[in-house]
């Protein structure tokens, strides 16, 4: 999962995509990167890192001009080095820098087409570099000098027929303008915002709300599945529907887990929608453990849940205490993560506050259970604390399958839930009860009669129904051999060798 925001603005927008990175810092820790133009020349800097560590003021210096992308990387699969931070550039045709968040999951198809074709050459196992070299090869094969708003969505329509999966993609083409487009079944968020200025209208395009109010900007709207739009270098700004059957199935993760709650995804409030996770859980555990279970404390584990435990709690009519404290100082990961790390980190992170568990019946909620050692460990902290009983509930249903555009989760083998019975599940996590959110009330959660366009989501990894209509059982076996294989080269430490960045795409761009 990845961050990305785009400014096309009147002033100086180093300072402003700096600012919109660390409102999307939560989407990826692993890397970050900002590219700008000032008057034809490119200006960047990437780097592996949080975007407080990757920004020293001699790069933020040197990030000159009014138009600009960004991007944070999440720690996915292969792609643990720097040559693969973005944005990624290629010189031609124009220069086109590109910021993209979600995965094509006909990479490997396009990237043979792109060689063997095209002529084009990759230096990455990014599926971004992929996806940058599609727009390049379009745009040049239409040969226009200065390409104007109808040639751009033509070469987006075209980006659509080749690229599948999910993708939210800003690029800026040099001298030209800025696009932000969506594929055709919006899978991946992307939003876009105005503000008014004594230069003119400033446009940003990000991944989630928060980046562009936080910014003084106001939202527009969201871009729709397939759409793309299009600043110009004059500031102006026009929007077209570029793909064939454009349809809303909207990554339900999103909601669950991925997004700020404070941000509007597709005129739906993450929030709103995780309050109603828990108060359709609470139904759940209404009818199936009856009105007299013997919950005595709803306990949230610390982020994520809190929202839809409060209203759980709330629901239930139990009370809702904070009982793990979380260390927000554990900034970065420096060894790869392990299973044992993983266990560790827990007790570093958590903290629990032992009155609220002695003597008491709790019910922990956490938004899923992916792997389960967390709330391994997490159960067996509440028993050390003097639990007498711990329940477990998850916001969300059984995680049975991997994701394939574009959220990092382990293989299926990794998987607790995929081939187990809740009841396996919770006496390999020792919980005394567990329950899982139904899909359909997940659904329910999140669905508002006010935006009647979003009634259907990407629910893969719950029901395995791929929404691109291209994963089939070859596809998934050979994920589940490239998440686990380089699960175990990080294990190993082995450490891919790549060119440095500097050396490799930054050709006629100066690095910040
Ligand atoms: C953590 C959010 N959330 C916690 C992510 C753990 C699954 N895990 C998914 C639960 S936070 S496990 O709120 O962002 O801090 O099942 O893989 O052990």
């Amino acid at each position: 999962m990845c961050g990305v925001v785009g400014i096309a603005g009147k002033t100086a927008v180093n300072q402003m995509l700096f600012d919109a990175l660390t409102m999307l810092q939560h989407r990826g820790q692993d890397a970050a990167g900002i590219v700008t133009c000032h008057e034809g020349r490119l200006f960047l800097r990437k780097d592996t890192g949080m975007v407080r560590d990757v920004f020293h003021t001699r790069h933020m210096r040197a990030l000159q001009g009014n138009y600009g992308i960004g991007h944070v990387r999440y720690p996915t699969a292969g792609s643990s080095s720097s040559a693969e931070a973005q944005p990624f550039y290629v010189n031609s045709p124009y220069g086109i820098t590109l910021a993209h968040n979600g995965n094509l999951t006909n990479a490997e198809e396009i990237h043979d087409d792109l060689f063997k074709t095209d002529l084009r050459h990759m230096n990455t196992n990014s599926d971004s570099e992929v996806l940058l070299n599609v727009l390049a090869h379009e745009l040049q094969k239409l040969g226009k000098l200065s390409p104007v708003a109808d040639d751009i969505f033509q070469v987006i329509g075209r980006v659509h027929e080749r690229c599948r999966g999910g993708y939210a993609v800003v690029s800026m083409i040099t001298n030209q303008g800025l696009v932000g487009f969506r594929d055709p079944n919006g899978i991946r968020p992307l939003i876009y915002g105005s503000r008014e200025t004594e230069q003119g209208m400033e446009y940003i395009i990000a991944s989630e709300s928060v980046a562009i109010t936080a910014l003084g900007f106001k939202v527009e709207r969201d871009i729709e599945p397939g759409e793309a739009i299009f600043i110009d270098m004059d500031g102006n700004l026009f929007s077209r529907q570029c793909a064939a059957a454009p349809k809303y199935s909207p990554c339900i993760f999103e909601y669950v887990y991925f997004a700020r709650p404070d941000a509007i995804i597709d005129g739906i409030s993450v929030y709103k929608a995780r309050l109603k996770m828990g108060e359709q859980l609470a139904q759940k555990i209404l009818r199936e453990w009856g009105e007299e279970h013997d919950i005595d404390v709803v306990i949230p584990i610390p982020d994520t849940s809190r929202t839809s435990a409060l209203e759980l709690a709330n629901t239930l009519g139990v009370k809702f205490r904070e009982g793990f404290m979380k260390n927000r100082y554990i900034g970065r990961t420096f060894i790869m993560p392990g299973q044992q790390l993983r266990e560790k980190s827990v007790r570093q992170k958590l903290n629990p506050v032992e009155l609220e568990f002695r003597g008491k019946n709790v019910l922990l909620v956490d938004d899923s259970i992916v792997r389960g050692t967390t709330c391994n460990e997490i159960i067996q902290m509440a028993r050390d604390s003097g639990a007498k009983k711990v329940f477990f509930a998850s916001a969300a249903p059984m995680v049975k399958y991997p994701n394939v555009y574009g959220i990092d989760m382990p293989a299926k083998s990794e998987l607790i839930a995929s081939n187990r019975s809740v009841e396996e599940i919770r006496d390999i996590i020792g919980a005394d009860r567990l329950v899982f959110q139904d899909l359909e009330d997940l659904k329910i959660a999140i669905r508002t009669k006010k935006v009647p366009a979003v009634q259907e989501f990407d629910c893969s990894v719950f029901d395995g129904v791929y929404v691109t209509g291209d994963i089939d059982e070859a596809y998934l076996d050979n994920l589940q051999q490239s998440r686990s294989d380089s699960a175990k080269k990080k294990k190993d430490g082995y450490i891919d060798v790549n060119i440095d960045a500097a050396s490799v795409d930054l050709t006629g761009v100066k690095e910040a």
